[in-house]
């Protein structure tokens, strides 16, 4: 993969310490990956690589390589993939979806992930990422988005003892045809981190369905060195409420819950980069594809060059929210 102008010119030949660490940045085809994650171009050209099944739109990251100090394990058969090393696992998974099958088709999947979590002996569930087509398709309760949320809670115990995993669903662009799943598990469970401006996802209340989402605005690995910090894909959500019709005011909005996210996981591990820095790499998804010049352009106003980021195409799981944004820091 090519090094991209905002690669962290640092991280290139840096040894990884700690269980996990993440980078935009690696030297052709290292052993050690436990995830490359790449658009399907990018992922192509990449020995075991995750393929993000959303069409990149810009940004100053094409990839990021999930690490770990030694090279891990691998299983692959079709449908799922896992990757491991004494500490941790990878998965990726992707079931069957329909229309009208939302619900069958997280339940389903979060079987078969849950199952393969516990067969490999990683109990911990510390990171998901959901992706389906038409996420926004169906009215009201039946609502793909909704329905996704409550095949998921048959899985999921509701508030399970060391939290609910940090999350992203987004939508492809497109019709229903998978529910592709990634997913970070581990043997130690990890700190949930929740925000101080939105109230828990689990205590929505019933206005944005049957079943509130279970997830962590984040999940603080402390057990890493540095410690790592994933953030669950974070809109412009205050309270429980969206906030603001424009996407550059969401966008803002949604800057705003990271670094409040990020301030709080500092004063847990009592110190640490407290805001978004070169330690920090984000994914951004946006609904409108033609706003992806203007959404490049603030976040490179607002972050600077230094912290690298993708922007995807993908739709957001309320309707009027037009930008999402997740995020792993390094709490160094
Ligand atoms: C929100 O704050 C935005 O259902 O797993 C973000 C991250 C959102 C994860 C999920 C949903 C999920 O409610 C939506």
């Amino acid at each position: 993969m090519t090094p991209t102008h905002a690669a962290q010119p640092s991280s290139r030949d840096e040894p990884v310490h700690g269980p996990l660490a993440v980078r935009t940045w690696a030297a052709p085809d290292p052993p050690d990956h436990l995830a490359a994650i790449a658009t399907a171009q990018g992922a192509a050209k990449l020995a075991h690589a995750a393929p993000l099944p959303l069409p990149w739109l810009g940004g100053t990251s094409r990839a990021e390589f999930w690490r770990t100090p030694r090279a891990p394990r691998r299983d692959e058969t079709p449908g799922l993939s896992l990757a491991w090393t004494e500490d941790v696992l990878f998965g990726v998974l992707s079931v069957e979806d329909a229309p009208t099958g939302a619900m069958r088709a997280a339940e389903r999947g979060y079987r078969a992930m849950t199952d393969a979590c516990a067969r490999f002996g990683f109990p911990h569930l510390l990171r998901v990422w959901n992706w389906m087509g038409a996420i926004n398709d169906g009215e009201g309760d039946r609502e793909r988005y909704r329905q996704f949320c409550v095949g998921r809670a048959r899985v999921i115990p509701s508030e399970p003892a060391t939290g609910y995993a940090a999350a992203t669903a987004i939508g492809i662009p497109g019709p229903a045809a998978a529910l592709h799943l990634h997913f970070l598990a581990a043997r130690k469970p990890g700190v949930p981190v929740e925000n101080p401006r939105q109230v828990s996802a689990w205590e929505y209340p019933r206005e944005y369905g049957p079943v509130a989402p279970g997830f962590s605005r984040a999940m603080l690995l402390d057990w890493c060195d540095p410690p790592l910090l994933l953030i669950s894909g974070t809109a412009s959500v205050v309270g429980h409420a969206s906030a603001h019709d424009h996407t550059l005011a969401q966008l803002d909005e949604t800057l705003h819950n990271i670094e409040a996210v990020v301030a709080r996981a500092a004063q847990r591990v009592g110190g640490g980069s407290a805001s978004l820095g070169a330690q920090s790499l984000l994914r951004v998804y946006l609904r409108d594809a033609a706003e992806a010049g203007a959404v490049t352009t603030r976040l490179l106003e607002r972050l600077g060059a230094h912290v690298p980021f993708m922007v995807l195409h993908g739709d957001i799981c309320r309707r009027e929210l037009r930008v999402e944004i997740e995020a792993v820091h390094a709490l160094g």
